[in-house]
């Protein structure tokens, strides 16, 4: 990509809170799916549509999904956001039911996670594609929504959820989403088995405000989630030396 688009992508991502990579992994999306498959009877879970079906540490499972960490794609577009030497901090795997109300993923004080999305499947306005308020993450937007305010967005407003103003970030599969965790988010009208998957990344941290959230958001993970280890096996061992750049701090931090 040309450094003309490359600052244009990160203006847009800086303004707006999230940006959409068409077709950046379309020659492996085939592939994907059939790893991101593998991974539920891997941990013997079967989804049968009734509630959400997550994984997380998701990517870590199958040396196929880490290998995105290595994805010169993947690589050139989060590096332009938060640098080269980012963290990989966690990811999830979903077979989703239903529809997720309105929110953000972190709130943290040095404003350095993001999250890119993969949907495995067509999805639209309609059938469960991922909304974004855009400038939601920014100063003003936080000041202006508050997520709890969105989800009673029937007494506050009259409408539902749904219908509130937002941009639907329409997507085929091989698409790659990338937003803010600060972006207000949502989703709606998709089926019983809308598959997704997730990787949350982080600036390499540097100030001790940035070193305050990543062990912040060690801790939280670590805790929510049950987790001993920060990584798993299939993530450490199938590791070329360049993908380590983005697992060694959260290594050294995680306790
Ligand atoms: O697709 C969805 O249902 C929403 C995804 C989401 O909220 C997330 O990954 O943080």
């Amino acid at each position: 990509m040309t450094n003309s688009s490359l600052v244009q992508q990160r203006a847009f991502f800086e303004s707006f809170g999230f940006l959409k990579l068409p077709g950046l992994l379309k020659n492996e999306v085939e592939g994907i799916t059939s790893e991101f498959e593998a991974v539920f009877p891997q941990l013997g879970l079967k989804h049968d549509g009734t509630k959400r079906t997550m994984i997380v540490s998701f990517v870590d499972q199958r040396p196929g999904l880490c290998a995105l960490l290595d994805h010169p794609g993947i690589l050139e577009s989060v590096g332009n956001l938060i640098g080269p030497d980012f963290n990989y901090v966690s990811s999830d795997g979903n077979y989703y039911t239903g529809e997720t109300g309105w929110h953000r993923d972190s709130l943290y004080q040095s404003n350095s996670y993001i999250k890119i999305a993969l949907y495995l499947d067509p999805v639209t306005r309609d059938t469960g594609c991922l909304r974004v308020i855009p400038g939601s993450h920014r100063d003003a937007g936080l000041a202006m929504w508050r997520d709890e305010d969105l989800r009673a967005a029937e007494g506050n407003w009259g409408v539902h959820q749904r219908d509130l103003p937002a941009y639907p970030i329409e997507s085929q599969p091989g698409d790659v989403l990338l937003f803010n965790h600060r972006t207000l988010h949502a989703s709606f009208g998709g089926g019983t088995r809308r598959r997704m998957f997730t990787m949350n990344l982080g600036r390499r941290a540097k100030t001790s405000i940035e070193i305050d959230d990543l062990i912040s958001y060690c801790d939280w993970h670590m805790y929510n989630h049950g987790l001993r280890q920060p990584y798993g096996a299939a993530m450490l061992e199938s590791a070329p030396p360049a993908r380590k750049v983005h697992l060694s701090q959260p290594l050294e931090f995680w306790n």
